[in-house]
């Protein structure tokens, strides 16, 4: 792999540790704190994991470490999507091994959960770590999306770790991956499997987060990366005042990654899927509200704009999703291949309104051909419409253009609309970490082992007070038990950690809706520029503004 100047200067860059943290392993000891209790469901979770629920908060301070001498020999895996820093958790985590014990050893498990059960693993070393410090990517080891979940696979697990001498697991991952971190903890500590697990919280989705983890990490380098790229495509619609552009960002089940990039960049218009779920609103209405920024700015002769469109929008509609689940219904079992045998569009349409509610069918009726029949031709194994592909922001770019039509032929409009296409996703995942993700993730890593050595188990690493400088960065660990709730997951009672979506009362949406309608309709773009790994710290260290804007600053 040819290594570039700036890869070979992040190298050298250490990252930053909480205070607490800092001087060395043998000053590291534990403040205990209050016992916890879940969320919300007290007694059915307290039920379902008798061994691990209701154990203290603890924090980290400086003193005497306290922690019993014992050889260690912990497994790693990444879990889920890749999020910027991943690596610097597997460094962080090595370096606290490595300095408590050099006998300690740390695999690393292959390709996610899947490489645990398949005892697929690597054992790492300084040369192999030293290769990935302060590096963007999940190549270290691979990630995937298999689950670990199930009896069969825990008991799978506990014969890998039989085998190796594994002490700990860690699982970099998710909600529902540290939801299975917590019941996989649960299980070792009934089993007497002398296995601790410790999670750590990631996803550049930022829907990882509560009252006791700030934020996920590779939020922060993920929506910095689009915030960039929005930034440039603003400044192109400004000079060029030809092109109104509609940007997907990536974020299926909650749109904080477009709202922090419409916070860091004040586009003409972003969508939110949980104001649209709240206010219940359809497609028209949301196709009217962009329409109207396009027509007012025509009307000041700006023939141009920037629209952000979160991944999962169409979820958030609930006609939509009332459509989705009757064609579903419509295209069950056999079903489907009466449907696949019809000839023509004609007649699969035809087949279709037959189907279809007159309401669903109404909705149906106003999409554009190409995503009517995207619905019905890209489905899942089980059959069902797989939403996640539908190109929405085609879909609206394309209903606008015929709402827009519309006014033109009763003169309420007179503007041009040229639309162009955007979708930022991977673009974000896997770049550089920016030094608050190189420090955040290096210091979830370094702690997760404190946590190990101190015998913790069922605990998330927990690094907060994240947007004062990482010196006051207060480092210690939560029992995830204390982030569950019971939800309703494929027809069944489950504990998980609660996702956390957009809040329409929380700082950073009041903040933005108090501007929005000013953004809809003059230019008040924002270019944040590329992220600074080298300078001054105002420029170089920079959180989110959802992050500033939660924290009063
Ligand atoms: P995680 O929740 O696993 O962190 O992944 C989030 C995400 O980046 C979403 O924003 C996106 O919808 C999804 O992953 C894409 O997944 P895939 O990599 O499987 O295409």
């Amino acid at each position: 792999m040819k290594i570039t100047p700036l890869q070979q200067a992040r190298y050298q860059y250490s990252p930053k540790l909480p205070g607490m943290l800092r001087g060395g392993i043998a000053e590291i000891c534990v403040k205990d704190g209050a016992p916890t209790q879940s969320v919300a469901d007290q007694e059915k979770i307290a039920a379902l994991f008798p061994n691990t629920y209701g154990k203290n908060e603890i924090t980290f301070q400086k003193g005497k470490n306290t922690s019993a001498t014992k050889k260690q020999v912990v497994g790693v895996i990444l879990s889920g999507g890749q999020a910027p820093g991943g690596h610097n958790v597997i460094c962080g985590l090595y370096d606290a091994l490595k300095a408590t014990d050099q006998d300690n050893v740390l695999y690393g498990f292959k390709g996610g959960p899947s490489g645990l059960i398949e005892d697929d693993y690597v054992i790492f070393d300084d040369e192999y770590i030293n290769a990935y410090r302060n590096t963007g990517g999940f190549d270290i080891i691979g990630s995937g999306r298999t689950k670990l979940e199930t009896e069969e696979q825990f008991k799978i697990v506990e014969g890998v770790c039989k085998k190796h001498g594994i002490t700990a697991i860690v699982i970099i991952g998710g909600d529902d991956s540290n939801t299975n971190a917590a019941v996989l903890a649960e299980y070792f500590a009934a089993h007497n499997s002398g296995v601790q697990v410790i999670g750590c919280p990631k996803t550049i989705d930022g829907d990882l987060k509560n009252e006791d983890i700030e934020c996920s990490f590779g939020f922060d380098t993920a929506t910095k990366t689009y915030a960039e790229i929005v930034g440039n495509i603003e400044r192109d619609a400004n000079s060029a005042k030809k092109y109104w552009h509609f940007v997907k960002v990536m974020g299926r089940s909650a749109s904080h990654v477009a709202l922090e990039t419409a916070l860091q960049t004040q586009p003409n218009i972003c969508l939110i899927g949980e104001e649209v779920a709240e206010k219940k609103m359809s497609l028209a209405e949301i196709t009217d509200y962009i329409a109207d920024s396009v027509a007012n700015r025509a009307a000041k002769g700006w023939n141009f704009g920037v629209a952000i469109i979160p991944e999962g929008i169409v979820e958030f509609v609930p006609e939509f999703s009332v459509l989705i689940a009757e064609i579903n219904e419509l295209l069950a079992g056999a079903k489907a291949d009466a449907f696949n045998a019809l000839a023509t569009w004609k007649e699969k349409y035809a087949f279709i309104e037959a189907g279809l509610t007159p309401a669903s069918m109404a909705v149906f009726a106003q999409l554009p051909e190409g995503i009517q029949q995207q619905l019905f031709l890209e489905r899942d194994p089980h059959g069902n419409v797989q939403v996640s592909l539908i190109e929405s922001e085609k879909l609206f770019s394309e209903m606008v253009k015929k709402n827009l039509a519309d006014r033109k032929a009763k003169g309420e409009y007179k503007g041009k609309f040229s639309p162009l296409h955007h979708f930022l996703g991977y673009e974000g995942r896997c770049a550089f970490p920016s030094n608050f993700d190189a420090d955040y993730c290096y210091s979830l890593g370094y702690n997760a082992f404190m946590l190990i050595q101190y015998g913790y188990t069922g605990y998330l690493s927990k690094v907060s007070n994240l947007s004062s400088p990482a010196e006051e960065w207060v480092a210690g660990g939560m029992p995830i038990t204390k982030m569950m709730n019971m939800e309703r997951r494929h027809g069944a009672d489950k504990p998980v950690i609660r996702k956390a979506l957009v809040e329409l009362d929380g700082k950073p949406f009041t903040y933005f809706a108090e501007r929005r309608a000013t953004w809809a309709v003059e230019t008040c773009y924002v270019y944040p520029g590329a992220i600074q790994y080298f300078g001054p710290t105002e420029v170089c260290d920079l959180t989110t503004r959802t992050l500033a804007l939660e924290q009063g600053k």
